[in-house]
């Protein structure tokens, strides 16, 4: 049996937790040791929603053990850089549609620290990656469009795992594929046995009313398990 510790990391999507409980919801994940906090930043104009600007997000810095996992959803997102607080271990991805001069963007929040992504709409092919592939720490593939959560599953994206695992490994990289996006139960396994390196948890997959969260983090990392065997 696979153990998946220190094989599949899990970002918990803020965006999904219960608000009105989030110290105590933070406290279980920090327990369980959960590897990132997932941090949705959306403006409106990319994606049609809008979530936390930096007021909110630092609210939750001192009390989440761990690194946070930003996902820009934002239209021009070097216009937002100075805004944040980076700390070591810290990742931010941006759309490539999104960026007048993506390799720029990626150097500059580096130099701040940070690890750096880029993130895949279900849509966008990979080949966008050609020419900044070298330069990346990780890449967020969305099985899901860039908005809101709940949303079901684009199938073809889980194709897109394997088609960019394929790519990476093509090149002798190592660069973490995080999946983001109806991250439930039925679909971890093949998440997992297509190449996911880093899990996306959110409304489908952990953070439920009627569940201890926990229970749901478990129920979750069994379901990682069960990826990891299918794996080989
Ligand atoms: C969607 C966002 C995601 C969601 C997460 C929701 O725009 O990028 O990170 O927060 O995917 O999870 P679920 O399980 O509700 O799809
Ligand atoms: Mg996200």
């Amino acid at each position: 049996m696979n153990d998946s510790s220190d094989k599949v990391k899990i970002s918990a999507s803020l965006m999904c937790v219960d608000w009105l409980s989030a110290r105590e919801e933070i406290e279980v994940l920090n327990q369980e040791k959960i590897d990132y906090l997932h941090i949705d930043v959306i403006d409106g104009k990319y994606a049609p929603d809008f979530t936390m600007g930096t007021s909110i997000i630092n609210c939750f810095r001192d009390i989440f053990e761990g690194p946070f996992d930003h996902h820009l959803m934002v239209e021009e997102p070097s216009n937002l850089f100075d805004t944040f607080e980076i700390r070591p271990g810290d990742r931010f991805c941006m759309h490539p549609e999104c960026c007048r001069n993506l390799h720029r963007d990626l150097i500059e929040l580096r130099k701040k620290g940070a690890e750096v992504g880029v993130a895949l709409s279900p849509a966008t092919p990979i080949s966008v990656l050609d020419y900044v592939i070298e330069d990346l720490d990780f890449v967020l593939l969305m099985t899901v469009n860039p908005g809101f959560k709940g949303q079901a599953l684009v199938p073809q994206a889980i194709t897109k795992i394997k088609d960019l695992k394929e790519y990476i490994s093509a090149r002798n990289l190592e660069i973490d594929i995080s999946v983001d996006g109806n991250v439930n139960i039925e679909n971890i396994p093949s998440m997992v046995s297509n190449g996911g390196d880093t899990l996306i948890s959110g409304s489908s997959g952990m953070f439920f009313k009627d569940r201890p969260l926990k229970e749901s983090i478990k129920i979750f990392r069994d379901a990682i398990n069960r990826g990891l065997d299918e794996r080989t």
